[in-house]
């Protein structure tokens, strides 16, 4: 089934996000894996970013779930996928279709999703199959549902570098799609004449090569693309030839525009007049212009409308479908766009088809099924909700993580608890979702799964196996079509392999497909899909780069349609709460399920944190780098306090990937409430209102161990080390006995040395054996100032004394580069500040040059500029 080692150089698609750069993976003689970026890909033309380039340190089997289990004991497959078809039988019989669900993922690939739909919605006949793409990409497909007929994204990378403006929307592009963002930055070097605007309420990473940051209010987008319309229609801006030929509806949309002249739109974005003239200059007056989206736009409850105001600015001004222009909807995950072809939504039928009467017959005729979904199933938050209703009686859930990226993750938590059958897929066997099932399926990884991916620009590629399947583990496909084979279907579901599914999958998008539906790979069915180069779709007698070239929309007149936008009344935050965003680090990929075990990417940001600006943390009392509680109704979340201007105020950021594995309480959707766009159903993510507070820690302490640590404190947050783990840990009491809570931490108190300055308060304990650092615990009634990177460091070093490691400061011999900015070189603050002050380094080439630091994947120059432009000024003064 899997080649049970494939040799020398694999061509095969990075798995985190939707930029969908091409690897090369090399497995060498020790089994290690070399990974390097695919110069031929069109997505990447050999760059990888700081998580592609760590692929090869997060394959290892540690964690990894490899047989099946049954009620948390050891089974094998007849026994795990028998029980699976009796209950889910079971469930159907006795409460029917409608009591059973799978919540799948954009981690799928395009392979194991078509089976996985047309299993629930063309056999077992419910359509109660949603995914985390409803917590991702769900307003984006039905904004361009509403003005194009279809989930089209028209545009390709390439309108990236050829745009004159660039306008990104809530998209920190310089963090989540890091090669894309490279891409503009060579070609912005190339012709220096293009421009980017930012728009976040925070001024990212991204706002580097923005000529514009407007810091917008919360859910402001709407309201100043609406503006914006109405500035193009005042200023005569507006392509009457295009417009009147191709789309219907401007009439509706710009009478509702009207009535947000510049000063209102400036009240409900909290944006300056000036700075919105300014931008809305800029983009009358070019036209080439690319607007990026991602999840500041998506994930709110207006997400839709958000979307609609964007596309209803293009449509004015005929720019779409033409080199360098365009509206354009970034995915996240490596197949969010594969997901939404086969239909993986539950409100989508399969192949871009919706449940109308025609498609229904027609893909029952395809299928051979007669029990066709009828009609959409249950959204993700209304099926967590329902399930807490007790009305789902058995869940499969595959490739995603809901205890942790759900909104009201506690809730979800306890529907999953009480929910009488849970199936879970996954590779790792510690997951928090995993900890609720009764049924554990190991599925195989990236690596070894062979199948498709579609990326952002549509463009299909293969992720290839280079490893052989560990223990037990199964490619998801095999595993549904093994229980579809045991519910009665076998004869659909009679697969020997992904080819024969992709066929299937690109058959069915050309099925009775006269070019009215946008999706279609008929030109691919009977392709060599072992070779299949990169493809963007349609394809039906060759690959369209671009769509809507032609202005042809997949409405039944063929016109796009303009969407009438009402922005949402400015947010009024009562007395003492703060709006909560939430998002995504440079280094880490969402429940850190892989990410987290990379020492490499673990060193840039290594516990949770709250971003808060300055006035706000001293109007609370919170303190520089202490601990903070967040809270509300729905949960609670402890973490560390990062003081930044880059925040607005009255509004903090926390990242969404700490877990009960990594921390102690930094699950943020915790905090998040289930509220949805009433469009997309899509939860509004960024937006949480909480209250925020000291946590009262009296004891805060940083430890480095060789071996992993039992943490028992009221705050911890743990990260993989080079030689060892590190910790955070924080008590709202010192430990009476001292020994006790060593012996409990690191196994034993023995052996270990230890120091206390009186005056202080300051302790440190170490353990040292043979040279060689065992464990080094430092507390103190403050956050502890040792540096990490040094501490760390120590943990590979062979010819330690106690003394040295006591005084938790650095020597000349052993010098401090800092907190890791470069994670691919392995480059500190430090020493990249010392480039700058000490040996003049004034451009990021330089530091470069001497260090090292940004000549890899190029993720970190940002933060490396923004190091050198601070220093240049100290040095200066
Ligand atoms: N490093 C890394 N990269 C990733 C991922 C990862 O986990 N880690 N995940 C991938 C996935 S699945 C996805 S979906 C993408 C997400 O990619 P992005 O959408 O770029 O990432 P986020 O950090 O979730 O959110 C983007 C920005 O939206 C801003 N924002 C919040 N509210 C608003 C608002 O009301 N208006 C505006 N204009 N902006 C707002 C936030 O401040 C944030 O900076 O990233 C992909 N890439
Ligand atoms: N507050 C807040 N919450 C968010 C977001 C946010 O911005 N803010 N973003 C949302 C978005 S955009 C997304 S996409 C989600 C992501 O959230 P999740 O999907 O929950 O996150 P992951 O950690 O990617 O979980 C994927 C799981 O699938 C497993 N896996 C990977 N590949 C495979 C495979 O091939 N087969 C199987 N069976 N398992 C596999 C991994 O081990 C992991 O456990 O989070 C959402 N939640
Ligand atoms: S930009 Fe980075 S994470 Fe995204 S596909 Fe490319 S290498 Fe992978
Ligand atoms: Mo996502």
């Amino acid at each position: 089934m899997n080649p049970s080692a494939a040799t020398g150089t694999i061509k095969t698609t990075c798995p985190y996000c939707g930029v969908g750069c091409g690897v090369l993976a090399t497995r060498q003689a020790d089994n290690s894996v070399t990974i390097a970026g695919d110069p031929d890909h069109p997505a990447n033309f050999g760059r990888l970013c700081s998580k592609g380039s760590a692929l090869g340190e997060t394959i290892s089997l540690e964690g990894r779930l490899l047989h099946p289990e049954i009620d948390g004991t050891r089974a094998n497959w007849d026994q795990a996928l028998d029980l699976v078809a009796t209950r889910f039988r079971a469930a159907i019989a006795e409460h029917g279709p409608q009591s059973v669900a799978i919540y799948g993922s954009g981690q799928l690939l395009t392979e194991d999703y078509y089976v996985a739909n047309k299993l629930m919605k063309g056999f077992i006949g419910s359509a109660n199959i949603d995914t985390n793409s409803r917590l991702c990409m769900a307003s984006s497909v039905a904004g361009h549902k509403r003005a194009f007929g279809s989930d089209t994204v028209p545009g390709n990378y390439e309108d990236l570098e050829q745009a004159d403006l660039i306008v990104l929307v809530g998209s920190n592009l310089g963090w989540c799609h890091p090669v894309l963002y490279q891409r503009i930055v060579a070609a912005r070097a190339a012709r220096p004449e293009m421009k980017v605007v930012l728009i976040d309420p925070r001024r990212t990473v991204s706002a580097d090569i923005a000529e514009m940051h407007l810091p917008i209010a919360p859910d402001g987008d709407s309201a100043l693309f609406v503006g914006l319309l109405a500035h193009l229609d005042q200023l005569g801006a507006v392509d009457s030839d295009y417009v009147a030929a191709y789309t219907t509806g401007i009439e509706a949309a710009v009478l509702t525009a009207e009535d947000w002249p510049v000063a209102r739109v400036a009240e409900a974005t909290g944006l300056s007049p000036l700075s919105i003239t300014r931008f809305y200059d800029l983009f009358t007056r070019t036209r080439k212009v690319v607007t990026v989206f991602s999840q500041g736009v998506n994930q709110s409850a207006a997400g839709t409308d958000k979307v609609n105001a964007i596309i209803n600015c293009h449509l004015a001004t005929g720019r779409i479908g033409k080199p360098g222009m365009g509206p354009f909807s970034v995915t996240g995950q490596p197949n969010a766009m594969g997901g939404r072809e086969v239909g993986g939504l539950a409100n989508m039928l399969a192949a871009h088809m919706d449940f109308t009467p025609e498609a229904i017959d027609r893909v029952g005729r395809f299928w051979g099924a007669a029990d066709v979904a009828q009609g959409p199933g249950l959204k993700a938050v209304d099926l967590f909700a329902a399930m807490a209703r007790g009305e789902i009686k058995a869940v499969w859930i595959m490739a995603t993580n809901p205890v942790d990226s759900m909104p009201e993750a506690d809730a979800v938590r306890d529907a999953l608890r009480a929910c009488p059958f849970v199936v879970v897929s996954d590779m790792n066997r510690n997951t928090d979702t995993m900890a609720l099932a009764h049924v554990r399926l190991p599925a195989a990884g990236w690596g070894e799964k062979d199948g498709t991916v579609t990326n952002s620009e549509r463009r299909i590629s293969r992720q290839r196996p280079f490893m052989p399947l560990p223990g037990e583990a199964r490619p998801d496909w095999w595993i549904i079509k093994e229980v579809a084979r045991r519910l009665g279907f076998g004869q659909a579901f009679a697969y020997f392999g992904p080819a024969q599914i992709f066929a299937e999958h690109a058959a069915l998008s050309g099925f009775e497909n006269d070019g009215g539906r946008d999706f279609d790979l008929s030109g691919l069915v009977g392709a060599d899909y072992e070779t299949m180069a990169p493809t963007q779709w349609p394809v039906r007698s060759r690959p369209a780069a671009r769509m809507f070239g032609d202005a042809k929309f997949f409405t039944p007149d063929g016109k796009a349609r303009f969407v009438p936008v009402q922005p949402p009344p400015p947010f009024a935050p009562s007395p003492g709460v703060l709006m909560l965003n939430t998002g995504r680090v440079r280094d880490h990929w969402h429940t850190m399920t892989r990410t987290g075990k990379a020492a490499r990417l673990s060193a840039h940001m290594a516990e949770p944190f709250v971003e808060i600006h300055p006035a706000d943390a001293n109007a609370l009392g919170i303190r520089r780098a202490h601990l903070v509680r967040l809270s509300n109704r729905h949960g609670v979340a402890v973490v560390r306090a990062l003081v930044t201007d880059r925040q607005r105020r009255g509004e903090l950021f926390v990242p969404m990937h700490w877990t009960d594995q990594f921390a102690s309480e930094g699950r943020v959707d915790a905090l998040v409430p289930g509220k949805t766009d009433p469009v997309s159903g899509q939860p509004a993510l960024k937006m949480a209102q909480v209250h925020a507070e000291p946590m009262g820690a009296r004891l805060y302490g940083f430890l480095v161990a060789a071996s992993r640590p039992r943490i028992e404190a009221d705050y911890w947050a743990i990260a993989p080390a080079a030689n060892g783990w590190r910790a955070e840990i924080a008590l709202l009491d010192e430990p009476g006995d001292w020994e006790a809570f060593l012996a409990a931490t690191f196994g034993s108190d023995a052996g270990f040395q230890s120091l206390r300055d009186e005056r202080s308060g300051r302790r440190a304990f170490v353990l040292i054996e043979n040279g060689r650092l065992v464990a080094a615990l430092y507390t103190a009634p403050d956050p502890v100032l040792v540096s990490r990177q040094w501490a760390v460091d120590l943990l590979g070093a062979d010819d330690l004394t106690a003394s040295i490691v006591l005084a938790g400061r650095p020597g000349a011999d052993r010098p401090d580069g800092g907190a890791i900015v470069c994670s691919c070189m392995g480059v500190g603050i430090n020493t990249i500040t010392e480039a700058v002050t000490r040996h003049g380094c004034t451009t990021v080439e330089a530091v470069g040059a001497l260090t090292r630091a940004g000549t890899n994947c190029g993720s970190c120059r940002a933060e490396i500029r923004g190091i050198v432009d601070a220093n240049r000024l100290i040095a200066a003064e």
